[in-house]
């Protein structure tokens, strides 16, 4: 089994993840020059002439929001579709599959702008979010345009269209059952007494259940789920028993980043992590907010209550309080080793058709950035 690596921001360098990479170079090479021909596409409408200033304007914005990341669900894609396509890997299903692996990239990219957006966060990637230049632009950009220019002669263009779109109205659901969530949550909070709300116990939403299904639809499916069943799909992977398998493994890994990202929101490196924590003040049914209120006492839940999900520094620095009070780093820690384990398990035990090594290769590649 791999070794397991825990996340303190402390020992973990770039270089560390410089080692975890995907695609060898040469291949990201050639993957990075896909798209930019594929751009060239998207922005290449016929009758769009008059609109040149508008078009360099979308390749910048695509160029600034697609190709900074780390690009791991793209790679995913393509070394997945290696594994899978056995006598049909050639060099033109080769250029396809990193065709859909910018498509889930594309994807991405349009739900963490407007992730940004709605959570009301200042830098992504250590830059500032897109939405403070402008908020145009990204969702009019459509992998169904590039599905249907590169793939609609393709017996599989059905299927992975349908994969998409799925997969696409799965994280939408997620991300609103999210952010109501946080909104509810936050209108209970002002607008019932606070004796009453800590007799009460737990609000109705924030639970351990919620948290659940909030993660596997916002997160899991389309970081984890979405690569392969693309890439078994333009193999044409007819058994649902893998794409089952896949979409089991997925939900657990898209868990364990999800705990992680929420853990590092707080406690992590903004120089690492790239981004400025906001779940406190924005009333997130958070893990750390979940695991704290079940494990302190009932004077500390009211201080819990009290100032969670509001902006006044003080109130964020007494929730920041409480959780080293609660001791929550090593709570995660131990979390983090236990679902690790449980995950390489998991992937040990997939059926031979299932490509391990990429599994794991995914599970270590997100060991610090999540975007
Ligand atoms: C975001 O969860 C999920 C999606 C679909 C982008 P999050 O808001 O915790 O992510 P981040 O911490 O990257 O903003
Ligand atoms: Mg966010
Ligand atoms: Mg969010
Ligand atoms: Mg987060």
């Amino acid at each position: 089994l791999p070794i397991f690596t825990p996340v303190r921001s402390a020992q973990v360098t770039r270089k560390t993840m410089e080692r975890q990479q995907l695609l060898t170079e040469v291949e990201r090479e050639d993957f990075l020059f896909v798209y930019h021909t594929i751009v060239k596409d998207l922005l290449d409408i016929p009758g769009m002439e008059d609109m040149e200033e508008t078009n360099l304007w979308m390749e910048k914005m695509l160029h600034y929001n697609v190709t900074h990341g780390k690009q791991i669900r793209g790679q995913v894609t393509a070394m997945a579709y290696k594994h899978f396509a056995l006598g049909k890997l050639t060099d033109e299903n080769i250029r396809l599959s990193y065709i859909l692996g910018w498509c889930t990239e594309i994807l991405n990219a349009c739900l963490v702008v407007a992730d940004d957006i709605m959570d009301e966060s200042e830098i992504r990637r250590g830059r500032q979010c897109w939405y403070k230049f402008n908020n145009l632009g990204l969702p009019a950009i459509n992998d169904a345009m590039l599905l249907n220019k590169y793939f609609k002669h393709k017996t599989y263009y059905t299927k992975t269209t349908a994969v998409m779109i799925n997969i696409t109205y799965r994280t939408l659901f997620g991300q609103s059952l999210d952010t109501r969530t946080s909104q509810e949550r936050r209108l209970e909070t002002l607008g019932l007494n606070l004796n009453e709300l800590v007799n009460v116990g737990e609000f109705r939403r924030f639970t351990m259940e919620t948290y659940t299904a909030i993660v596997k639809n916002k997160t899991s499916l389309y970081t984890y789920y979405l690569p392969f069943a693309l890439a078994m799909t333009m193999a044409e992977i007819k058994d649902p028993t893998l794409f089952q398998e896949v979409r089991n493994v997925a939900v657990l890994m898209g868990h364990f980043l999800q705990v992680r990202d929420d853990f590092l929101d707080c406690f992590g490196d903004v120089e690492l992590t790239g981004k400025i924590g906001t779940d406190i003040q924005n009333c997130k049914c958070s893990w750390l907010y979940l695991v704290a209120m079940q494990s302190c006492s009932s004077g500390q839940k009211s201080l819990l209550i009290e100032n969670y999900g509001q902006y006044e520094t003080e109130k964020i620095s007494a929730v920041k309080n409480l959780y080293n009070e609660l001791k929550l780093e090593d709570v995660y820690h131990k979390y983090e080793e236990q679902a690790y384990n449980q995950i390489c398990t998991q992937i040990q035990q997939l059926s031979d058709g299932l490509p391990k090594g990429v599994f794991f290769r995914m599970l270590h590649a997100y060991s610090l950035h999540r975007s």
